[in-house]
């Protein structure tokens, strides 16, 4: 038996004409007046500030773990990638709830018809398609990445790298093509009593609680409300998070271990964890800072890298090689450039929080150095190498 047939709650036919309003030229017509220009330029404007954002601290990033000959990133402050990092990574998941509320406020355009008025109008939004497969694209990876789960063919870091230069090109062209728009909708008080606010207000919580549910894993105060992290400070061995496990990297404790400072020196030197400690041994408070955005501060004991350097007599312009244990793996060597290595907080730890490593952390021997990404801050470390 046929029933009466429900006309569909999304999409209605009518031939009223309101201000604002999303209107597709056949009359085709979408329930919520929400689908509107006013929400969507709002949405647009903290958008492009988000990805602005994400795109600055991730270009930061990609150059402190590739720096360019010329660059010469400094060690102070501190903090700085823990904050740039941070802000990518917690600003970026962030971002998700704010994107998802653009794309449900603009998708009847996709309607649009005729699809394409001309060949301007069929560039910008052949860009719009652009923007945001690649806006999509860079969200499900970056948190994908965050929960190891590589579930694309791809390397990671590689073309989320390059992703970014195409998002960040055609927002920029976006920016020029709906500016107009977009002061004209935002300038303007609107006339119909529609409550965008409310939408914007449940968008901008929404937003706020994954942020608020994330900083904890780099700001401990909040860590109980880390909800969404992974990995947050305290929790791991000695209260510090771990990425790899020593059983991970197949690492496991050496009797006869010994560090040896090698390459274009002017004497070798090769030391057992006694001699170590019977050298001059300094603290220092500093975080690891991982790029997936969580950061954990705790208190390292160790020898100065660059006294060991100067014993070994290598020149001060010199660059570093520090080498691990770890057989295979991205993260078994990493380069420290002069202006780290003659920082005097860069470490060569040996205690963590009062007490020697565990062998999770690096032992008997890890790097640790200011304002440094979490991937170069080798663990068991057997060998410096100067270059
Ligand atoms: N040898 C070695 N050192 C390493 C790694 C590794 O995989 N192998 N991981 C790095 C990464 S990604 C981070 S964030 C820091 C801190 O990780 P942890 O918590 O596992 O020590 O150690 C770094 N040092
Ligand atoms: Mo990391």
């Amino acid at each position: 038996m046929v029933r009466h047939l429900k006309p569909l709650r999304v999409l209605r036919f009518s031939r009223l004409r309101l201000s604002g309003r999303l209107r597709l030229s056949s009359g085709l017509w979408f329930s919520s007046r929400l689908h509107d220009e006013r929400v969507a330029s709002w949405l647009g404007i903290w958008l492009g500030v988000a990805f602005t954002t994400a795109f600055v601290t991730g270009l930061i990033s990609h150059f402190m773990q590739q720096p360019p000959g010329w660059l010469m990133w400094p060690s102070r402050p501190v903090n700085l990638y823990r904050v740039t990092q941070g802000l990518h990574v917690i600003g970026g998941l962030a971002t998700i709830p704010l994107l998802l509320a653009k794309l449900w406020t603009v998708y009847p355009k996709l309607f649009q018809w005729p699809p394409v008025r001309s060949v301007g109008h069929g560039v910008e939004r052949a860009l719009v398609f652009v923007l945001v497969g690649a806006s999509l694209f860079q969200v499900v990876t970056g948190v994908l990445n965050i929960g190891y789960w590589y579930a694309f063919p791809f390397f990671f870091t590689t073309t989320h790298y390059w992703t970014s230069y195409i998002l960040i090109g055609a927002l920029i062209i976006h920016v020029a093509n709906e500016w107009t728009k977009v002061r004209r909708t935002v300038m303007r008080l609107p006339e119909d009593g529609l409550n965008r606010r409310g939408f914007l207000l449940t968008v901008g919580a929404a937003s706020g609680a994954v942020a608020l549910t994330t900083v904890g894993e780099a700001f401990s105060p909040l860590a109980k409300l880390a909800l969404l992290a992974p990995r947050r400070p305290g929790v791991g061995p000695q209260g510090v998070p771990v990425n790899k496990s020593a059983y991970a990297a197949g690492v496991t404790a050496d009797p006869a271990w010994r560090l040896r400072v090698t390459g274009r020196v002017q004497r070798e030197l090769s030391f057992s964890l006694d001699d170590l400690r019977a050298l001059p041994t300094r603290s220092a408070r500093l975080p690891i800072a991982c790029v997936e955005g969580w950061s954990a501060g705790a208190t390292w004991g160790g020898v100065r890298l660059r006294d060991l350097l100067h014993m070994a007599g290598a020149d001060d312009n010199a660059r570093i090689r520090i080498e691990s244990m770890e057989r295979g793996g991205l993260y078994r060597t990493s380069w420290v450039s002069p202006r780290h290595w003659h920082d005097p907080l860069t470490l060569l730890a040996l205690d963590l929080n009062g007490e020697p490593l565990n062998l999770d952390h690096g032992f008997p021997c890890r790097l640790i150095a200011p304002n440094r990404p979490g991937v170069h801050q080798t663990k068991w470390v057997r060998e410096v190498v100067v270059v």
